[in-house]
């Protein structure tokens, strides 16, 4: 495969910007190798500025659940953008967002549209503990919501993908107010609860965690939460920036029927643009500014290009039969890589939840990050570069997600089935 255009580009990048990407994971540096500069675009395709052509997995790491470039998401931005690009002021699009959202995520009585997924997560726990006047919140080791100080401790994706799952420049004292659990351990989360009895705001998680790779609540899991949170005035945070319209149309909520307090999106609600949003039960949104006295705001929040992406790109995914043929296709999916690994006889441990799925090179199955972390992922590595020169662009992480969208097609499908059996062939 040539990349001298790639590489080049990557030389100029890394005298300019940290490691020469604006995000840690895409720099490939656990998988090896040099990041592709991407050129464009469109459906299930991706193109590099070399000509190489992918069946992209990654999606932009989630939001693109209708494939690059859709039609009419970019009719929708084309319309938009002949109005202006931002305003500072309300838009008659910021209600119709909100209102899309509370029809599919109903527990979203009321919605605070923010610019990433960051965000969302930080102001969602700024209200927690506004709302029950409590400090600490648990999370969930291996959960990623976001790069906050107080969030960045035993995190997954890129934290965990590069071995820094704690950060330096997170002061011990803010890390102090984060209690850590084990994912898929309630045991473990009650006596957590207990030993701070009227202290904790907040349990924050990520109904099926995606950035440790794929790891799927245990049966009661999170039903769990729901009743210990009840019991103990503690609020709810689902974080479903990734699982958001992706694993169904309502969200893990709707897939696993337990809702949560408040819950965070990003990624698919903006169709491929910056965005991001919080909401939940009325009386708690209700406290936040200018209703009520807990502060939180943003510039370009509630940004009319979003808006449109997110509305267009909703608008879409509510069609009848959406879901189904976006789940059967990635079930389809994992089944025959799940047959692959089996037949090779390689230990391995293999998920999906809607469309979301991933897969581990691991002897144990994984249910949480301490059994994630014992997966070969130097394995992975060589099964990435293996994929990506036969055309599948998969995430550049053992610890990341793999995403299905509804462009991607049966020749696609079938092509990457193929290249994961050349690919296991190769490596082992
Ligand atoms: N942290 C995100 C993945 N879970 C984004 C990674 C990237 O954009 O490089």
């Amino acid at each position: 495969m040539m990349v001298s255009k790639s590489k080049a580009l990557f030389a100029q990048a890394k005298t300019l910007i940290p490691g020469g990407v604006n995000s840690p994971v895409r720099a490939f540096r656990s998988v090896g190798g040099e990041p592709l500069f991407i050129d464009r675009g469109a459906g299930s395709r991706l193109w590099d500025v070399d000509g190489n052509e992918f069946i992209d997995y990654v999606g932009s790491w989630g939001p693109l659940v209708l494939g690059h470039a859709h039609p009419e998401v970019l009719a929708a931005l084309a319309e938009t953008m002949k109005k202006g690009l931002s305003f500072g002021a309300p838009i008659e699009m910021e209600i119709e967002l909100a209102r899309w959202i509370n029809r599919l995520v109903p527990s979203m009585e009321m919605v605070r549209m923010v610019s990433s997924g960051t965000e969302a997560t930080m102001s969602a726990i700024r209200v927690a503990r506004g709302f029950t006047g409590r400090d600490k919140i648990i999370k969930f080791t291996g959960c990623y919501h976001g790069h906050a100080d107080y969030l960045l401790v035993k995190a997954g994706s890129g934290a965990t993908t590069l071995g820094a799952p704690d950060s330096p420049g997170v002061p011990e004292a803010f890390a102090a107010l984060t209690l850590l659990c084990q994912y898929n351990n309630l045991a473990a989360v009650q006596e957590m609860v207990e030993s701070n009895s009227g202290e904790v705001a907040a349990i924050i998680v990520e109904p099926v965690a995606g950035n440790m790779g794929v790891v799927a609540p245990g049966p009661g899991f999170l039903q769990g939460l729901r009743e210990l949170c009840d019991k103990e005035g503690i609020l709810l945070i689902f974080d479903e920036v990734m699982t958001g319209f992706r694993v169904s149309k309502g969200g893990a909520q709707e897939l696993f029927h337990v809702e949560p307090d408040l819950t965070t999106l990003g990624k698919v609600i903006g169709g491929g643009m910056p965005v991001g949003a919080y909401g939940g039960r009325r009386d708690i949104m209700s406290q936040v500014s200018p209703a009520g006295n807990i502060y939180q705001a943003g510039t370009l929040s509630g940004n009319p290009m979003a808006m449109a992406a997110g509305i267009a790109t909703l608008k879409v995914l509510d069609r009848p039969g959406f879901y189904e043929d976006l789940v059967q296709k990635t079930t389809w999916l994992k089944n025959e890589m799940q047959e692959a690994l089996t037949k090779k006889g390689v230990p391995h441990s293999i998920t999906s939840v809607g469309s979301m799925f991933g897969f581990y090179f691991a002897k144990e199955k994984v249910d949480s990050y301490e059994t994630a972390l014992k997966c070969d992922a130097a394995l992975y590595g060589k099964y990435f570069r293996e994929m990506l020169i036969r055309g599948i662009y998969m995430a550049p992480s053992a610890y990341e997600a793999a995403f299905m969208s509804a462009a991607h097609s049966e020749a696609d499908l079938e092509k990457t089935a193929l290249a994961f059996k050349e690919s296991l062939n190769q490596i082992l």
